[in-house]
Parts: C-alpha cells; structure tokens; sequence
C-alpha cells in the first residue's frame, strides 16, 4: 500500500506537507511517489526536501536570465503603507547608529576599507519601482533607491567569478546569493525607500534590494558584505528554505 502514511501523518508531518503544497504546488503522497520513499517521519521528509532543493538551487541557477528584468510598475501602484517584516516583531526592530556605521568588507575583494554612510550616499544613485514577494503569501510594490550593486562591486574590486556574495546583518539575520544575482542590474545596495533614508523597520542603514529573489533574501541592516567560493547559507536557508530563492 503505497499510501498508508497518509494514515498517521504528525503534526510537524502536516505542516511539511502544507508548505510543500503552499510553495511547491505538491503534495506529500506526491513527492512520496517521485522518491520512493515512505515519508513516514518528519526526518525523511526533510531529507528528501533537503535533497530536491539542492536540485532546485541547480536548476535555477542554470534557469536564471542574467539579463532579464523584473518587471518595474509607476508609482502610483506603490503600496501603503509597506509592509513590514522580520523573523521578530515591529517593536523590535534594530536601531543602528547611523554616525558610527561602518559596512565591513571582506573575502575575495581589492579595497576592504571600511564604508562609512556619507561616502555610500555620495555614489552614484539608481531607483526602482519593484514588487517584493514574499513567501508568507504577500507582496508589495515598492520604491527602493541607492548605488547599482554591479557597480559597487566593481569600485571595491570584487572577484566577480567567485560563486558567493554573503550578507552580515545588525540584527544577527545572515543570508547569501550567487554571483549572477549579485551581479544582475536590478540587484540594488539600497539606502532609500519611497525616496527617504531607510526608516529602521525597511533596514536602515542599508539592505539589499533584489526584484529577482524571494523576500528573505533581501537582506536588511546590512553590517558586512562577505565575497567568497564557500556557501555561506542564510538564516532561513539554513532551516530548510530555498537557498536559491528566485522570485
Ligand atoms: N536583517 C533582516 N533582513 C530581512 C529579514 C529579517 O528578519 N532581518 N526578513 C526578510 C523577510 S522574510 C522579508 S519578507 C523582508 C521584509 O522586508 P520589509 O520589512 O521591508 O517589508 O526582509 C527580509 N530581510
Ligand atoms: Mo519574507
């Protein structure tokens, strides 16, 4: 019998197969008949997630237009307010000091000195009007400015070839992208929201910006910029999300 685990599916198990069904479009009984395996305990479901999200960073990886744009809407469809959101609540949110910042560099990169917020806001500056999705099941359209992320890479002399760009937050989230993203046009290093400073809840002093990925991989109060051929995972990849993250 094939399907007998659907009988004595735990709680942990039924939550699983929601996110699955919510973010995959598949079922438990499906994926059980795709692995063969009696995903009967919430250690071999993981393992199998584990084992298809892996496939998953592969092929979207190889899927993944370095060109292609995400779409960008007038502002007249910004949503207000923008939601908030973080793995804690509103009322704790981190308030960076502002004078004292400085964005730590480190990995493969020329020039790690360190950049303080008068010389970042003094870079060349872009806008977008983007939608930000995010995996709880909501998006947003905003308007984030700040300095083209290709060409913030270039000024600090990134290797460009390595695989890993790794973000360090104020708020101790950490998470990562591939080079390719990291290197996409849209992909901002983003100091303005609706065309003020960052308020703290959007990340003061400055997140990263990418229409193409999924919202936790924006990362916001960012304290460290990381270039490197070593995965350096993400808060959430690291519980099971999608490392890849495409949006
Ligand atoms: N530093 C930090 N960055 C973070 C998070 C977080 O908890 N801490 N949450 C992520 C998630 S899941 C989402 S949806 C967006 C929310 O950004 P917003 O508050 O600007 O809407 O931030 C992402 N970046
Ligand atoms: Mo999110």
């Amino acid at each position: 019998m094939g399907n007998s685990f659907l009988d004595h599916r735990t709680p942990a198990i039924q939550k699983l197969e929601r996110r699955l069904f919510l973010r995959q479009s598949l079922s438990l009984g499906a994926l059980a008949l795709l692995s063969g395996c009696e995903l009967t305990d919430q250690e071999s479901v993981q393992k199998v997630l584990t084992g298809m999200s892996g496939w998953n960073d592969g092929a979207q990886a190889w899927l993944f237009d370095p060109k292609r744009l995400a779409p960008e809407f007038p502002e007249s469809a910004i949503t207000t307010p923008f939601p908030f959101n973080a793995y804690y609540g509103e009322d704790e949110v981190r308030k960076i000091d502002g004078q004292g910042y400085k964005l730590e560099l480190a990995g493969l990169v020329r020039e790690k000195k360190p950049w303080t917020l008068p010389a970042l806001y003094a870079l060349p500056q872009v806008s977008q009007v983007t939608r930000h999705i995010c995996v709880e099941g909501w998006s947003a359209i905003g308007k984030w400015g700040g300095v083209r992320f290709s060409d913030f890479l270039a000024r600090i002399g990134a290797d460009t070839t390595a695989k890993y760009v790794g973000f360090k937050c104020g708020d101790d989230y950490h998470t990562s992208v591939d080079m390719a993203t990291a290197l996409h046009p849209q992909t901002q290093l983003t100091l303005r929201f609706a065309d003020q400073i960052l308020l703290p809840k959007y990340g003061f002093p400055m997140k990263l910006r990418m229409p193409t990925k999924l919202g936790y991989k924006n990362p916001k109060h960012i304290m460290a910029i990381t270039v490197s051929n070593t995965n350096p995972g993400g808060y959430w990849e690291d519980q099971g999300y999608n490392w890849f993250g495409g949006s």
